[in-house]
């Protein structure tokens, strides 16, 4: 009865970086609703990060990313979320005009997941943060300095 026993789950999340800006989205979720994050999504059976990365920004953005590289990882348990959950992060990077043709405008293409998609300065981050990124800002974590 009930739920199955609960197991962490592996998630591939993407810092697109532009120019000293990068891409969130106000997330509408039971994990976090409301806050901003990277896009990103669950990996699946037999996916490397880098195709897991891949396929995610495009779901979610219709963005084509070239090329993404691993930067590191976090254990996140978010038992107080009204979905609990466990996660450990893969954290990418990809580089618009590098990685990423720079011309592409990214799209709300799950509008029931989130608000949309939009650039924002490293030095003028909105609020709230994801929990995940928050802590890692706060720890002094830099995307464009790793
Ligand atoms: P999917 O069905 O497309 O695979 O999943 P999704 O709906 O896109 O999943 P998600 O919630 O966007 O991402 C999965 C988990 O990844 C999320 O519940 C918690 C973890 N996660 C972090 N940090 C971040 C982040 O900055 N952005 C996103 N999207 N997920 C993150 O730990
Ligand atoms: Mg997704
Ligand atoms: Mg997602």
């Amino acid at each position: 009865n009930g739920d199955p026993t609960p197991v962490p789950r592996v998630a591939v999340v993407v810092f697109l970086l532009k120019g000293r800006s990068l891409l969130l989205g106000r997330r509408r979720s039971a994990v976090g609703n409301a806050t901003y994050a990277l896009p990103g999504g669950h990996l699946e059976f037999g996916e490397s990060f880098e195709e897991c990365a891949a396929r995610e920004v495009k779901e979610e953005t219709g963005l084509d990313i070239g090329k993404s590289e691993f930067l590191t990882v976090t254990n996140n348990v978010m038992l107080e979320q009204p979905k609990k959950c466990h996660y450990v992060t893969i954290f990418m990077r990809s580089v618009m005009g590098v990685d990423v043709e720079e011309e592409q405008v990214p799209q709300n293409l799950e509008p029931d997941k989130c608000d949309g998609w939009e650039w924002h300065e490293w030095d003028h981050l909105p609020h709230p943060l994801f929990g995940p990124l928050e802590r890692m800002v706060k720890a002094g974590f830099n995307p464009f300095s790793s």
